[in-house]
């Protein structure tokens, strides 16, 4: 039984309503047999190419380039990501990282760029990857060190060493953050797109998680990248990577949305089912206490998660406070729930093989990828403390121009 109440909330139209209820009928019949925990990267390939020739892809690249509405649809980004997370975490990042890998070339991409790369991905016939992470800049992005330097007039060329990467040993291609020197800190930094062919390119490691997907370190040695793959002016990369995360944090915060709605439904069952003492486990108050709370975490992270999507598909400019508490609640909300729906199923709850132990290793990713809890927090303050100088400044000009 999936809860789909909340689809009459007003954040949504009717377009959003059939695409997620076309989206859960497809998922409920096609992501198992494309998936195997054991073998991801076939399990990614063949996701992406599912989920292309199904067209569900499209909603990752704006209508120009194959894609499903003339812009990013939030909300119908946070949608596909919640209902497909409450399938399987494999097809959930499958979907999103198509999206988050060519975000910045839909956000700031030439138009070269856009026709290359774009209608591919929304076919399922090419993959993306996103790649910002180093080994000593995750949180600290204007901290990058790797460099874009010139090489000859027309290209630049990139060394250093990207870490965390996901879908890194079988994407297509990456979107690449360097450092290109135009000025210290934040401001010297720029985006490229990089092919995986490109002489210098090199997957160092694979890395091995707790829930499985296709994870790696990068590197690049003297990787030379035509200056026409720069994604965004020079020294615009900072600002391209966090206008990128400014639409996919949202979405991360959807995904674990989709992962505790399963949580909730599959604690739900079992506590109706599962006797105890007597009678059903259900009849216990501190059964229905804790369902409860599960309840409200899973309604107040959609209604933080649909705010920001809603927001930013109004037109919004920045929705950085927005979409960093929606990251930040929702994932957390969704640990605090599984990790109830595991203590419900007791002894069970930590046997492989049972849905809840997968949604207990796959959620703790999401807390620290694209930007960690902590980060959001430094996010939200700023923002709140913005508005508070903004407002000082005014008054101190207000009390200047009256004098
Ligand atoms: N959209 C557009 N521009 C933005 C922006 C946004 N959301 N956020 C910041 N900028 C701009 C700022 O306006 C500023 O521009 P000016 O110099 O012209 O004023 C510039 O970018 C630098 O911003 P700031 O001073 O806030 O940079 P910091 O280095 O202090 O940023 C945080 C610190 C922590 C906020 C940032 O590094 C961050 O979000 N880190 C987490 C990154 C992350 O998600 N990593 C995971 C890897 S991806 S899986």
């Amino acid at each position: 039984m999936i809860d789909a109440t909340f689809l009459s909330w007003p954040f949504f139209e009717e377009r959003h309503r059939s695409f997620a209820e076309e989206l859960s009928a497809w998922a409920a019949h096609e992501i198992d047999p494309l998936v195997d925990h054991d073998d991801v990267d076939a399990s990614c390939r063949r996701l992406v190419k599912g989920l292309g020739e199904a067209g569900w892809l499209r909603a990752t690249v704006p209508q120009t380039y194959g894609g499903l509405h003339p812009t990013f649809d939030v909300r119908t980004l946070c949608l596909a990501r919640e209902t497909l997370a409450y399938r399987d975490g494999l097809a959930d990042f499958a979907f999103a990282m198509q999206g988050l890998g060519t975000g910045p070339i839909t956000l700031f991409g030439s138009e070269d760029l856009k026709r290359r790369y774009l209608p591919p991905v929304a076919r399922g016939e090419a993959i993306a990857a996103f790649a910002l992470s180093e080994p000593e800049a995750g949180s600290d992005v204007a901290a990058m060190s790797t460099t874009a330097r010139p090489d000859g007039p027309d290209h630049v060329r990139i060394d250093g060493v990207k870490t965390w990467i996901s879908n890194g040993g079988i994407a297509d291609h990456y979107v690449v953050f360097a450092r290109s020197g135009e000025a210290p800190g934040a401001r010297g930094l720029s985006a490229y797109l990089v092919e995986a062919d490109t002489p210098g390119f090199f997957i160092d490691e694979r890395i091995d998680v707790i829930a499985p997907h296709p994870l790696a370190t990068l590197r690049f040695d003297g990787c030379r990248v035509p200056l026409a793959n720069r994604i965004g002016g020079p020294g615009e990369g900072f600002k391209v990577a966090m206008a990128t995360l400014d639409v996919f944090r949202s979405t991360v915060g959807a995904a674990s949305l989709g992962f505790a709605r399963r949580a909730l439904d599959e604690a739900l069952s079992h506590a109706s089912t599962r006797h105890l003492f007597g009678a059903p486990l259900s009849d216990l108050q501190m059964t229905q206490a804790s369902l409860a709370d599960m309840a409200t975490q899973v309604d107040s992270a959609a209604l933080l998660v649909y705010r920001a999507a809603w927001t930013k598909d109004q037109g919004a400019a920045r929705v950085t406070r927005e979409a960093a508490m929606a990251k930040m609640y929702a994932t957390e909300a969704a640990q605090n729930v599984i990790d109830r729906a595991v203590q419900i199923f007791g002894g069970l709850g930590v046997t492989k093989g049972v849905k809840v132990e997968e949604l207990y290793r796959e959620i703790r990713a999401l807390r620290i990828y694209e930007g960690a809890t902590e980060v959001q927090k430094i996010v939200i303050a700023r923002e709140l403390l913005k508005t508070v100088e903004a407002q000082a400044a005014g008054a101190k000009a207000s009390q200047g121009s009256r004098a």
